[in-house]
């Protein structure tokens, strides 16, 4: 399976699993799970196939590993714009957690802090070369350091996903250090 193959699964599966399900027809049930036989012919149906096979490559080659497998079962690991209950039990963060960003969102984030925006919770990454790749999906990216030990300790949930990501609902600005 070539690369331009398997990212283009990949979109398909994030569009579908994390914020249109309905597009085909599909309904994840709370956790977001979904039967895999069941994407694959709501996916056939739609005009998109794909094989098993080509699926457990996916899940498997993914670089952030954005799928999980459960038994039959299928979801996105995060990420989700619908409304789904990962079941992330709360979690103590590192001291420190990070965010890209770019310029061009700084005002804004200065004085409301870090929203979900279309999401269920703010992204923050365990390293700055992760928020780093995550900022440059839009321009020259920023890295704000995020206190998230000093959040913890004022009760704020933090949650981190199967695949590494941390979440929280929103980063109040005081907690953020600017470069
Ligand atoms: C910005 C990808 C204005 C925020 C990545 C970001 C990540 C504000 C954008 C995951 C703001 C939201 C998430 C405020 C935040 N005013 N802008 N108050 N608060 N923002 O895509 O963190 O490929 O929802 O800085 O790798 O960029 O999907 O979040 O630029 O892990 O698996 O609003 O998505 O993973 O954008 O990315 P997003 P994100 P996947």
């Amino acid at each position: 399976m070539d690369e331009q193959r398997t990212v283009k699964v990949s979109k398909y599966l994030s569009k579908h699993l994390r914020h249109q399900p309905e597009r085909i027809g599909l309904t994840l049930d709370e956790g977001g799970w979904v039967e895999i036989d069941t994407l694959i012919a709501a996916a056939a149906a739609h005009g998109f196939r794909f094989t098993r096979a080509e699926l457990d490559h996916v899940v498997a080659a993914n670089d952030k590993r954005r799928f999980a497998i459960d038994g039959t079962r299928i979801r996105a690991s995060q990420g989700h714009s619908i409304d789904v209950d990962l079941g992330l039990a709360p979690a103590t963060p590192p001291p420190y957690l990070y965010h890209g960003t770019v310029t061009r969102f700084l005002d804004a984030i200065r004085t409301e802090g870090l929203r979900a925006m279309n999401r269920h919770d703010v992204h923050l990454s365990p390293d700055r070369e992760t928020a780093t790749r995550v900022g440059a999906r839009r321009g020259r990216p920023v890295v704000l350091s995020v206190d998230a030990g000093a959040m913890h300790r004022d009760g704020h949930l933090f949650h981190v996903s199967a695949n590494g990501v941390w979440l929280t609902k929103a980063v109040p600005p005081e907690y953020l250090r600017f470069p």
